[in-house]
């Protein structure tokens, strides 16, 4: 397990230089979250999600929605990694028709589940996928990816009454909580806690975790698949993780590294 875990550590800083890379030549997107979320997305498509890459759409295989859509970055370098597409297109970030626009569309690049961008409609979406999946008598899983800044939309809160109230317990739902959103700290700008009590309160199984623990993650994951209820993990991050720079700095929200902020970086992760 030892092993296991170190490989997906070396993967996940492989991905952090291959994101840095592109985001520097892109001269454009965003950095801070995506940074912090590379460990939970490593753990994801590398030990969780019952995915192939050779054959992204069939049809028993898990959903990954994406719901914050500006983490595409991140997502983007892990599912190259994962073998979905070259690792040298990840170049091609927001460049004009690449298949990497600054926010996943799922026509453009095969393994996509949903288009985002505008924040709270992924998690209603992944409600549907998962009601829809029940309806169908399906086996899949439905996980979905969600940001805290994003929870103050009030779409998030439909979907979030929504799914116990059917069940779907084929559903686990993540938010990343980096206390940062565009503009400062969440809990300046319009405040969330109690986050953990107003998910229980809406009658979801919840799990705080830390969200760089790679054991923490998969045993969330395990843990979600045994009850009856959607499950909420509370996925505690420390936006831009591992560059001294750019953690906890909310400037970093949209920004991207120059070209020699980049190389310094990419040092430090070395
Ligand atoms: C509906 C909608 N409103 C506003 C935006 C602009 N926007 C993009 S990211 C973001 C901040 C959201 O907070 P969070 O995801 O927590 O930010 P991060 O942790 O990435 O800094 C905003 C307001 C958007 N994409 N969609
Ligand atoms: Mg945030």
């Amino acid at each position: 397990m030892d092993a296991e875990i170190a490989k997906l550590k070396g993967i996940a800083c492989d991905c952090r230089i291959d994101m840095l890379k592109a985001l520097a030549t892109a001269e454009s997107g965003h950095t801070a979250a995506p940074m912090g979320i590379m460990d939970f997305l490593v753990a994801m498509y590398f030990k969780i999600l019952n995915i192939d890459p050779k054959n992204p759409q069939k049809s028993d295989r898990d959903r990954f929605v994406l719901s914050c859509g500006h983490y595409a970055p991140a997502l983007y370098a892990v599912m190259a990694h994962r073998g979905f597409f070259p690792i040298k297109e990840l170049l091609t970030l927001r460049d004009l028709n690449s298949r990497l626009q600054g926010h996943p569309h799922n026509l453009a690049l095969p393994g996509i589940e949903n288009t985002s961008g505008p924040l709270g409609q992924g998690i209603s979406q992944a409600v549907g996928m998962a009601l829809a999946a029940k309806i169908d008598q399906k086996k899949h899983h439905i996980y979905c990816l969600t940001s805290d800044g994003e929870t103050q939309e009030g779409q998030v809160w439909e979907a979030l009454m929504l799914a116990p109230a059917r069940e779907l317990d084929n559903l686990t739902c993540f938010v990343d909580r980096n206390f940062i959103q565009i503009d400062g700290n969440t809990e300046d700008v319009v405040p969330l806690e109690p986050l953990a009590k107003k998910y229980q309160a809406f009658g979801w199984h919840t799990i705080e975790i830390d969200g760089h623990n790679f054991n923490q993650i998969i045993d969330g994951c395990l843990q979600a698949k045994s009850t009856h209820l959607p499950t909420m993990i509370i996925l505690n991050t420390i936006p831009g993780k591992a560059v001294k720079e750019i953690e906890n700095d909310f400037t970093w929200h949209g920004k991207p590294p120059t070209p020699e902020e980049a190389e310094r970086f990419i040092k430090e992760l070395k």
